[in-house]
């Protein structure tokens, strides 16, 4: 068959050169860049058949290995709202991976067989890729994978991961917007200019952000940006890739929330905001230095809380009390941050497990649901109910519950709702300190963080772990969850878990207590416990 001649193209083009067992994790498959290509294409035929399951409606593929260092790369799936790959296909997606080229047309076949895909049907796929220089022979692997199954691939080059899920949620359902980056901009920085409009800068407010672009694709697309701003906001930008400047290498989101450091290649002025953002621009932190130089991390916790408390604002001068506002937490989420959300903003709070799957899942179960991992994740998500709700008052309430839905409506445009992104996040997490007239210190002082640390412990098994109850307690090995508690219970606000990682061979392990010093003994403890 013409499948046969496909075949034999793959194992030339993009043979199998590892015998390295590879799984489709919370990210996708990540690895070292060079085990990948073979992967990659694959990942482009199950696209087209997962496409074809979906009636023709387009499959996204992104390749970029997030925060991980230049030698890294990765790919996922998008599925057609946007979302992250149904999690039953993780299973195939890790099946076609790892067989060998020879059984490759055997088990593509038996995919297509127990997924019931219409062959005949037209099959479209995205693909975009960050800016590593070995995304682009990745993505023409993608395109060759594509191509073979008769499908139809459309490659948006450098992209930031939110830009890809949010151009395949548009193909898909052209309500949401143009499935392109300028629609994109058109979108997001739209309605943010909008909101300034409406919101004119006071107080203590100030339109300066510096912005850490962890030399990736984010800072890339802030200075696109920051030429189409009319003095919305003022954009000093920083690690932009050039001069030398790595990838992620102590610099990003995932370095300032993990190290607790302030990054390379900023120039620091104390108390100026900064907004740091990581390699494929799906995650956002802000941090400042004081007077003394030391570092004051905003994390996804905090950001949470903003704009959870904000919407809940713009709601109550709505008068729209059906609606139920919900946050969606995981376990690494800052101790006093859900003490803060359930006791003083009173807003209900799920935990749930580790990766943006699990938050976004639980975040739909809401009117309104805000999900941010610690990490600097996260998004708002708005049922359809709730954005009817709020465009009838917007039309036909008393003129201050029509304001306030009309920015709630702007707030809406300006989220992208498919998954969390560093520059819509940006944007809202701007627009709420200017609504408030409020500088980076006023924003701090909603409540004070719990002291903590996340440490990493190499084992023989990480999978000899398991957890329950949203990773907080450890099920097994036995005894291992009584020794975490009799350590706990020593510190005064001790908290401490133990998870595998998925996305590293690696236990990690994060403690909480009342001081620094305390927290990082009560780390070291565990992960001595856990050796
Ligand atoms: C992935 C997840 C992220 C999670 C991280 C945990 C997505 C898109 N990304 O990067 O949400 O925080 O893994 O990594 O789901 P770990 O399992 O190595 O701790
Ligand atoms: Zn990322």
């Amino acid at each position: 068959s013409s499948l046969r001649v496909v075949y034999a193209f793959a194992r030339e083009m993009h043979p199998k050169t590892s015998e390295v067992f590879i799984q489709y994790g919370t990210a996708g498959f990540r690895t070292k860049a060079n085990l990948l290509e073979h992967v990659v294409y694959r990942m482009g035929l199950l696209a087209v058949i997962r496409s074809r399951v979906k009636n023709g409606r387009t499959i996204g593929i992104m390749i970029t290995a997030s925060h991980n260092l230049e030698p890294d790369n990765g790919v996922k799936l998008i599925d057609p709202d946007g979302e992250m790959l149904e999690q039953s296909w993780e299973e195939i997606a890790t099946r076609l991976a790892n067989v060998s080229d020879n059984d490759l047309e055997s088990t593509t076949e038996q995919v297509i067989k127990q997924v019931n895909a219409d062959m005949s049907l037209k099959a479209s796929v995205f693909i975009g890729m960050d800016t590593r220089y070995t995304s682009p022979r990745l993505a023409a692997a993608a395109v060759h994978g594509v191509i073979a199954l008769k499908g139809t691939p459309k490659e948006f080059g450098i992209v930031t991961t939110p830009m890809l899920h949010y151009c395949v949620k548009c193909r898909n359902d052209n309500t949401y917007g143009t499935p392109t980056e300028e629609g994109y901009y058109e979108k997001i920085v739209g309605a943010f200019k909008n909101l300034r409009q409406k919101l004119p800068v006071f107080g203590e407010y100030n339109t300066t952000l510096y912005i850490d672009g962890a030399n990736g694709v984010g800072g890339k697309k802030m200075n696109i940006i920051k030429k189409s701003l009319d003095g919305e906001l003022d954009l000093n930008l920083y690690n932009l890739g050039g001069n030398g400047g790595k990838l992620n290498l102590n610099c990003g989101a995932d370095f300032v929330k993990v190290s607790q450091k302030p990054p390379v290649g900023v120039e620091h002025v104390p108390f100026q905001r900064v907004a740091s953002l990581d390699g494929d621009g799906d995650r956002l932190v802000y941090y400042y230095l004081d007077n003394d130089n030391k570092m004051n991390l905003l994390d996804g916790d905090r950001i949470a809380t903003l704009l959870a408390s904000y919407v809940t604002e713009l709601l109550k001068a709505c008068d729209a009390p059906a609606l139920k506002l919900g946050l969606v937490q995981t376990a690494y989420a800052n101790g006093a941050s859900t003490r803060y959300i359930t006791e003083d903003l009173k807003i209900p709070v799920t935990c749930v497990k580790t990766g943006v799957k699990h938050l976004h899942h639980a975040a739909l179960s809401y009117d309104i649901g805000v999900y941010f991992e610690a990490n600097g994740h996260g998004t708002v998500v708005y049922s359809n109910m709730a954005k009817n709700t709020i465009s009838k008052v917007a039309e036909e309430g008393e003129p201050e519950q029509r304001k306030a839905a009309q920015l709630l409506l702007n707030f809406i445009d300006m989220t992208n709702e498919t998954v969390g992104d560093a520059i819509s996040d940006l944007f809202l997490v701007e627009t709420v300190l200017c609504a408030r007239g409020h500088n980076v210190q006023q924003w701090m002082s909603a409540y004070t963080d719990l002291p903590c640390r996340q440490l990493k412990v190499t084992v023989q098994d990480r999978n000899a772990i398991s957890t329950a109850d949203a990773e907080r307690q450890c099920t097994s090995p036995e005894g291992l969850q009584t020794k975490i508690d009799d350590l706990v219970s020593k510190y005064k606000s001790g908290r401490s878990f133990v998870r595998p990682s998925g996305t590293e061979d690696v236990v990690r392990v994060y403690s909480e207590a009342d001081t620094q010093e305390n927290a990082d003994k009560l780390a070291a403890e565990v992960a001595q416990a856990v050796f």
